[in-house]
């Protein structure tokens, strides 16, 4: 077969295959849209969501519930450590994360209710009730993404934030801060029972922050020119 052909074929049958797929998933999209029950009705995909924290997956019926106007969308910026410095490792520093548009220090509790209640916004301020997180992950490579399954560190942000900026120390008395790697912080603003907030229009811009830090063993001085370099 003249090789040509054979890779017209190929394509062909690859085409064929995903647009299949594709409606497949959109069959399910309008499934799910018309008849509120999907849970139910296709209770041999997923388990129900219950308020446990489900590894294997489940399917939640719980509404997404108020959303706020566009004045009163979620916004984070980590302004501690600065993006891109490097820190001493096995040292706790603290994380510093201002964020707006929300009504922190609400949440349920994460063993038992966990997305098992809609989003609510304060009628009085317009903005969400809710908290946030803090992950930290190491990174392997600035092309890889790191396996979400794995954290160096990890705490939700229950109090509330003072004057709009949570603080949370990284790492404990056993364990001090983090040992050498390149790392990512990132925030993870969530409503009160722990979903990510939701917000009234998709061209926005992002409500949560993220940088990279670099870890390392080496003296001060060293981490004190590799700051510079960076500042330069
Ligand atoms: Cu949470």
């Amino acid at each position: 077969m003249n090789s040509r052909f054979v890779f017209l074929l190929i394509v062909l049958a690859l085409a064929v295959t995903s647009s299949n797929a594709q409606q497949n998933v959109t069959d399910l999209f309008f499934l799910a849209e018309a008849d509120n029950n999907v849970c139910r009705d296709n209770a041999n995909r997923f388990e129900p969501t219950d308020g446990l924290q489900k590894a294997q997956g489940s399917c939640s019926d719980t509404v997404q519930g108020e959303i706020p106007d566009v004045d009163h969308m979620v916004s984070s910026l980590i302004i501690e450590p600065p993006n891109g410095c490097t820190l001493a490792a096995n040292k706790n520093f603290t994380v510093k994360i201002a964020t707006t548009g929300l009504i922190t220090g609400f949440f349920d509790n994460p063993v038992n209710q966990y997305y098992k209640f809609p989003q609510v916004v304060d009628k009085k301020t317009g903005f969400i009730f809710g908290h946030s997180h803090v992950t930290i992950q190491l990174l392997k490579s600035s092309t890889e993404t790191p396996d979400p399954r794995l954290f160096a560190f990890f705490k939700g942000l229950n109090d509330p934030a003072d004057n709009n900026v949570f603080t949370q120390v990284i790492g404990s008395a056993a364990n001090n801060g983090l040992p050498p790697g390149e790392y990512r912080i990132c925030t993870m603003v969530s409503s009160f029972a722990h979903q990510p907030t939701l917000m009234p229009v998709a061209q926005r811009g992002a409500q949560d922050d993220c940088i990279r830090i670099n870890v390392v063993e080496d003296s001060k001085k060293r981490r004190n020119a590799l700051n510079k370099k960076r500042n330069a």
